[in-house]
């Protein structure tokens, strides 16, 4: 699925914009990869930064056309989180899903997901998914959660372009299990950071106790509360006090 459009780039402002720049362009379709040695402004969600020394960590978007209703688009970023999570699980690490889009090894951050969505009416006809993967950068600012890296959890020096190709090919496997009907829902669930546990939040007007159930189709978290009900949360409506 993503083996014959890929443009490689030795340094760009961010991969995801780079591919977004080219959606008028015949090259914009399902399969696309975009790859970069390094990224002068790289993006996380809402105008956040995703800073990556050079050379040293997957920078990677893909073009794939989902057709799917847009209420229905958590269900693009649960299939990549689960395919980065399978990658890491390959080499005998334990992810978790931090909702929406981190992925956590040991409560550290080692990858985060960036799906910008181009719609034709209530269809999502393309995704960009961008991935930005630590992988043998050992030093890094004070993020919360604190980020790591395969080499700083591993001990060893990885080839990027090798860790690039094993997760594409999680990734088109995951979206063809998807597009077969297979359920990948518990499978998100049993990796879903925090899920079951009584844990402390944060929202506008207060701090509480609650527990993770799950993660609805449009993206909310689903919390329930100390009277059983379940709250939805959007992203940024809810923070993590852990
Ligand atoms: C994300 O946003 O985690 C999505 C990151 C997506 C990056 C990829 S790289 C290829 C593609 N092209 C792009 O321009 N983007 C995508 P968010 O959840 O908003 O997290 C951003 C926050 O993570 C920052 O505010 C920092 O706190 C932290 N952070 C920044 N760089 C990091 C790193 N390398 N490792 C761990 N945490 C980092």
């Amino acid at each position: 699925m993503f083996t014959n459009n890929h443009i490689k780039l030795e340094a760009i402002n961010s991969t995801n914009e780079y591919a977004l720049s080219l959606k008028e362009t015949p090259a914009f379709k399902e399969g696309l990869v975009v790859t970069a040695n390094y990224q002068s402004g790289g993006k996380g969600q809402r105008g956040k930064a995703w800073e990556s020394n050079a050379n040293e960590n997957l920078l990677l978007s893909v073009v794939i056309e989902p057709n799917i209703n847009s209420n229905k688009q958590a269900v693009i970023s649960k299939i990549v989180a689960l395919s980065v999570c399978d990658l890491l699980k390959s080499l005998g690490l334990n992810p978790k899903i931090k909702w929406p889009n981190d992925i956590l090894v040991n409560k550290q951050k080692i990858a985060g997901i960036l799906i910008q969505n181009k719609l034709k009416g209530n269809l999502i006809s393309h995704s960009v998914i961008g991935i930005g993967l630590n992988i043998n950068q050992l030093n890094f600012e004070e993020y919360l959660p604190k980020a790591t890296s395969l080499q700083l959890l591993l001990s060893k020096e990885f080839d990027i372009d090798k860790i690039q190709i094993q997760l594409l090919q999680f990734l088109s496997d995951r979206i063809k299990q998807f597009r077969d009907g297979f359920y990948q829902e518990q499978e998100y669930l049993s990796a879903l950071f925090l899920k079951d546990k009584v844990a402390a939040f944060e929202s506008a007007i207060q701090k509480f106790m609650g527990i993770i159930k799950g993660v609805s189709q449009s993206g909310k978290l689903l919390i329930q509360l100390e009277d059983d009900s379940i709250a939805k949360f959007n992203n940024q409506e809810v923070k993590f006090l852990f």
